[in-house]
């Protein structure tokens, strides 16, 4: 039985990730998450999750060696998914240094204890033994809006202290690659959506603010392009690559759907119109008068794309979910768990990890 360490397996894309793994493999793999449960994890992510045998919970901060070192002694880990990161841009520009500490410094406390575990005195590394590193496109900068894509051999240019870090943590396990041949991947990613996103991020900050009548927030001309995709075709990008990626290797994951932020915008009015019914109050004030455009982001990318080219002629993965479904599906999601929004937004669940856990 595969035993997997997940980190951040209480974030937005972990739990997707952990669903998705224990709804494929059942009781045939074990899945350990190990989280800080920063304000961005939520145990209520997995509510649905938390009972199953083959899934365990333990709150570790991966900047604390010894008690990373006690899960791999105490566990017979296979497989590490290391998703633990600090992942908001403009939380970067107010703080950078938190984002060195947890990207960079526990990016490394992980590769250690990992390889301590591992290794064999020779140097060689048991059958099955994979460190996948799950990073973004954000390292390799801003393209052109007239064309080009990101590629794995694009040069790495990040500009905002979070692309720093992801960076930097990512030339760590190209250094684990090159210098003890450790067994991992990279797998560079676009910006993710779909169900269980703090609202901090663009789409479901924008998905709340309109359903309560609040201003929408474009930064600069609105005109910056990402490249979405649905969190569960990124999941399984990630157990394919875990399957079947050649060791040492990187990966681009992109989901061939491009588009401005102020398009995402009009999508998402469109569809919330389009889902709420008629005698719903909140119809009146759902509209195009809601956008406002605020002062630019600092160093504010201008777009990223991914060809995933490497990913689907070597491992066989494309996007599956089309932003216009995806799109559709998400919202629904955010209508049946105003819920957790509600306890997101209030920070209800942070009173509760302290009454469970103690301060963080
Ligand atoms: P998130 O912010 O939703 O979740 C991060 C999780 O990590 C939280 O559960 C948090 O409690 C945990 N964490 C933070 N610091 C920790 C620490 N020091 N020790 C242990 N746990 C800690 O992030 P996300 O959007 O789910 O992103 C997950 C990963 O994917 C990140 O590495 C991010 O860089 C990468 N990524 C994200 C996107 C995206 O669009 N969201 C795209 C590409 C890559
Ligand atoms: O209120 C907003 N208004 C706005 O115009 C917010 C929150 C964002 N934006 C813009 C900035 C970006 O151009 O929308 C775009 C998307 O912003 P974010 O949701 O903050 O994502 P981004 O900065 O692109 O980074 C995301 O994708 C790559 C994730 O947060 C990263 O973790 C991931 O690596």
């Amino acid at each position: 039985m595969k035993t997997y360490l997940v980190t951040g397996g209480a974030g937005f894309i972990g739990s997707n990730y952990i669903r998705y793994m224990l709804d494929r493999y059942g009781d045939s793999i074990r899945i350990i998450n190990v989280d800080a449960l920063t304000y961005a994890g939520n145990l209520e992510n997995l509510a649905d999750i938390e009972k199953l045998p083959g899934y365990r919970f333990i709150r570790a901060n991966i900047t604390d060696r010894d008690a990373i070192t006690a899960i791999f002694a105490e566990h017979d880990i296979d497989c590490v998914v290391h998703f633990a990161a600090e992942s908001h841009v403009d939380r970067s520009i107010k703080n950078p240094e938190i984002f060195v500490q947890t990207n960079v410094l526990g990016t490394a406390v992980m590769l250690n204890a990992a390889r301590a575990a591992w290794e064999d005195r020779d140097g060689t590394y048991a059958e099955g033994k994979r460190f996948l590193h799950v990073s973004t496109d954000e390292v390799y900068g801003s393209l052109e809006e007239d064309g080009g894509y990101f590629y794995e051999t694009t040069p790495y240019a990040p500009h905002s202290p979070y692309s720093a870090s992801k960076a930097s943590s990512d030339m760590l396990v190209k250094a684990y690659v090159d210098t003890y041949h450790f067994p991992a991947n990279i797998t560079n990613c676009s910006n993710n959506y779909g169900p269980y996103q703090f609202p901090e991020k663009l789409i479901p900050l924008i998905i709340n603010n309109a359903l309560n009548g609040r201003k929408l927030p474009v930064y600069g001309d609105g005109k910056n392009v990402r490249d979405w995709l649905y969190v569960t075709d990124h999941a399984k990008a990630i157990d394919m690559v875990m399957e079947k990626g050649r060791p040492g290797e990187t990966y681009n994951v992109g989901g061939h759907n491009e588009k401005q932020n102020i398009e995402i915008i009009h999508i998402i009015l469109d569809v919330l119109r389009e889902k709420l019914p008629g005698s719903d109050p909140r119809r009146a004030y759902i509209n195009e008068d809601l956008i406002t455009y605020v002062e630019d982001r600092k160093g504010h990318d201008r777009r990223y794309a991914i060809a995933p080219d490497k990913i689907k002629s070597e491992i066989g993965w494309e996007p599956e979910t089309m932003f216009e479904e995806g799109i559709r599906k998400t919202i629904e999601w955010y209508f049946t768990h105003e819920d957790w929004m509600e306890h997101v937004t209030s920070g209800a669940y942070q009173n509760y990890y302290e009454t469970m856990y103690g301060p963080a």
